[in-house]
């Protein structure tokens, strides 16, 4: 079996993949300046309100077991690793985003998120935002705008600042700029042989959001676009054509999670798209620029398809359209332990592929790397069924 041999990568490659521990200098440095800082927890967050008051908005959901331990201490052991993880790293002052946080916003998302926001606020100052479970009712749209507009009060009288409608609109622009470029970027791997490995894309992905400054994100972006339309066309990618495209689904990725990618790929496929909320999930479409942008902001953020809606559609078309454009051998959905809307939906999305013909695996993990052996082992196996 041919597997992927990893190339020197380059540096912009890097940066991104280091992007997490260089920007705790780089918030720091922010906070030195004076300016606020707002960490987040989820892909519903409309960050957007925060660079609009000059904010720098940064999330927090934890990608290593290293404060669970710490956390189990009050939260329930069948609690979601992320959760937890998240948790553990704001309450032992270990995550330095966390620390710099004058703000904290979450959402109703799942129980076990909403839940630990009331144990947060005994730490942070904590501002909860009451997210619909449905999206097509017309209360949902309602109670989202005034959602947002609570949270832009709360920003400003938090801050003691005002934010304009002009800025949530430059703001929506710039928001937009990044979403397309990270776009263009994964896409390229919708090319036979992709140019990158699913654990490089990964990286590029997970890194962006801890990129703080805009023009030189979007340079590095553009820059690394340009390096991988190179080495498609020359033919120097890392993986080779054989290779089975994978398209990955399910809770969000990165750090501790990247085993499943690592057993994926070590068994001679590549991970060609995620659609999960490291991926096409936050960076598909764009905030509508030609309509007043509270509603453009409720219109986008409503229709993020997370499992914690019901019913979700919006996944389902997602998955489906990424499974064409990707042109992909099988999926392999990651639902971390304990997370009931993803591990219950995971029924739903076996059957809607099944219907469609495309092989379909789901696993099960946490942040430990005790199963990373028998993840290697359902790697292959399933890997062997689409030859
Ligand atoms: S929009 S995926 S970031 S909620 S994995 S904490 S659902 S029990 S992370 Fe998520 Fe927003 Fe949805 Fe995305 Fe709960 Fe499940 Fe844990 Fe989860």
């Amino acid at each position: 079996m041919t597997r992927i041999h990893f190339k020197a990568l380059p540096e912009t490659f890097e940066s991104f993949g280091e992007a997490r521990r260089n920007g705790f200098l780089a918030v720091k440095q922010l906070k030195d300046q004076g300016r606020g800082v707002v960490g987040t927890f989820c892909t519903y967050t409309p960050t957007e309100i925060f660079l609009a008051g000059g904010l720098t908005p940064v999330g927090l959901c934890a990608t290593s077991d290293e404060t669970v331990s710490e956390a189990e201490k009050t939260l329930p052991r069948n609690l979601c690793p992320l959760i937890k993880s998240s948790y553990g790293f704001v309450v032992t002052d270990k995550c330095p985003y966390a620390y710099f946080s004058d703000l904290i916003v979450g959402e109703t998302t799942c129980d076990g998120k909403k839940k630990m926001y009331e144990l947060l606020a005994r730490h942070k100052t904590v501002h909860v935002m009451e997210l619909p479970q449905t999206q097509n009712l017309i209360y949902a749209k309602k109670l989202w705008r005034s959602e947002i507009l609570r949270l832009k009060n709360a920003v400003e009288e938090l801050f003691e600042l005002s934010i304009s409608d002009e800025a949530i609109s430059l703001a929506i622009k710039r928001r937009n700029v990044e979403r397309k470029l990270l776009k263009d970027l994964y896409e390229l791997s919708a090319l036979s042989p992709p140019p990158m490995t699913g654990l490089q894309q990964l990286r590029i992905l997970f890194g962006s959001q801890f990129k703080f400054n805009h023009t030189d994100k979007v340079e590095e972006l553009k820059q690394l676009i340009s390096n991988l339309k190179e080495t498609a066309q020359t033919n120097q990618g890392p993986v080779p054509k054989t290779h089975k495209r994978i398209v990955i689904t399910g809770c969000p990725m990165g750090g501790a999670t990247e085993k499943v990618v690592e057993a994926i790929e070590g068994a001679g496929a590549v991970v060609v798209a995620f659609e999960n909320c490291t991926g096409a999930k936050q960076y598909d479409r764009l905030v509508d620029e030609t309509i007043e942008p509270i509603s453009a902001l409720t219109e986008y953020y409503l229709a993020i398809g997370c499992a914690v809606m019901s019913p979700n559609p919006n996944r389902f078309e997602l998955l489906e359209r990424l499974c064409h454009q990707f042109k992909a051998d099988g999926v392999v959905e990651m639902t971390l332990t304990a997370c009931q809307p993803y591990g219950v939906e995971s029924a739903s999305v076996r059957e809607f592929l099944n219907e469609r013909g495309i092989k379909f695996m789901s696993v099960e993990t946490d942040y430990s790397s005790s199963d990373s052996e028998l993840l290697k082992t359902r790697a292959a196996a399933f890997i062997e069924t689409l030859s």
